[in-house]
């Protein structure tokens, strides 16, 4: 290589120990060996040349167009070697540091009392129904012996959406869940037409809504209902099933219960249930856990039966309140505030 060249190749290894990026040593790179580089243009002069001397001179250049692509391959290497440490640096996990422990959930306490009475129910052959909580006037009240205007619906006031259902009456949210019964035995019996229709036996479990908000009453609570007909189902079937689930769920066997006379639109007669514990902190006081009664005629009929023919009885119940008994709280709204501290006793 001639002194010329020489020099070119060093200062093409300068130009690029300079280049701090990527971008840089490309631009470097063409002061060289791009179209219009140095070594590019000396090629160009050799036209002239004879070719004794092209050889010569060709054999030079191409030595020092080596030197200068090894160099810049090599920056280019060294360019990104860099940027990948750069980055790594910028992504690195510190392994050592602790994870985020992830706490198991657990049910809430309602839920875990709606489970248990489900469980009950089902151990005495009954299903479970669920549905809709935005409901017709009819389902709610009219199919339940409670006509618009009748002052039983008074006993509830209720909350009713800006829609009106085909009867030009507002739907409303459910006030208990006594609609699910009533959808429930018409599902029943158009699955056994022309078929022995079994007994129905059901509970309703579900969320309800009524204008009401204190210490024991939420606008947004719970209910199950039960009811079970057929053709020769009593009063006192309903005593047995009803003391039955009573000592179960309190794991009670000497729990008391008694039947008080009472009124609901769609039972007759009607009675209150209330429970007496014979030890623990409640011991002694009569406690209303329910509400019951034999279905009243209207409503069987409603239901699509025929009341000379089936007879039966039905229940209902806060699971809210059997919570609040069961595990002793006092105030109904902590089931509803999320207080974590409240929530988590009940892992
Ligand atoms: C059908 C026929 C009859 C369900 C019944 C009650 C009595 C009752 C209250 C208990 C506590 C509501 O949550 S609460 O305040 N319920 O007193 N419920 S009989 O009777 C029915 C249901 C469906 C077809």
């Amino acid at each position: 290589m001639t002194i010329e060249l020489e020099s070119i190749v060093d200062s093409a290894r300068t130009a690029f120990a300079d280049a701090a990026t990527p971008a840089d040593l490309e631009n470097a790179k063409a002061q060289f060996i791009g179209k219009a580089g140095r070594i590019t243009e000396l090629m160009k002069g050799m036209a002239a040349l004879s070719v004794e001397e092209k050889k010569t001179r060709g054999a030079a250049i191409n030595t020092a167009k080596q030197a200068i692509e090894a160099a810049l391959n090599a920056r280019r290497q060294a360019l990104a070697d860099a940027e990948l440490d750069i980055q790594l640096k910028a992504e690195a996990l510190d392994v050592s540091l602790p994870g985020r422990l992830r706490e198991p959930g657990s049910l809430h306490p309602v839920s875990l009392t709606m489970e248990r009475i489900e469980q009950i129910f089902a151990s005495m052959g009954f299903d479970v129904a669920d549905g809709p909580e935005i409901e017709s006037d009819w389902h709610s009240f009219t199919s339940l012996n409670n006509p618009p205007n009748h002052p039983a619906r008074s006993m509830q006031d209720t909350f009713y959406v800006d829609i009106n259902g085909d009867d030009g009456i507002p739907y409303n949210l459910r006030p208990h869940t006594s609609p699910m019964q009533v959808r429930y035995a018409h599902a029943h019996i158009k699955k056994y037409a022309g078929r022995e229709m079994p007994e129905i036996r059901v509970i309703a479990p579900g969320r309800t809504y009524r204008v009401d908000s204190d210490a024991t009453h939420s606008p947004m609570f719970h209910q199950c209902e039960g009811l079970w007909l057929g053709e020769n189902v009593s009063f006192k079937d309903l005593k047995v099933v009803f003391t039955d689930f009573c000592r179960t769920f309190f794991e009670s066997e000497d729990l008391a219960l008694r039947f008080r006379p009472s009124f609901f639109p769609f039972t007759e007669p009607s009675a209150e249930i209330d429970i007496q514990f014979q030890s623990g902190p409640l011991a002694g006081r009569w406690l209303e856990v329910a509400g019951s009664g034999q279905v009243h005629p209207a409503v069987v009929r409603n239901m699509g039966l025929d009341p000379e023919k089936y007879i039966g009885f039905a229940f209902g119940m806060g699971p809210d309140r059997l919570t609040m008994l069961r595990y002793g709280v006092n105030d109904l709204r902590l089931f509803f505030d999320g207080d974590i501290r409240f929530l988590r006793q009940f892992r």
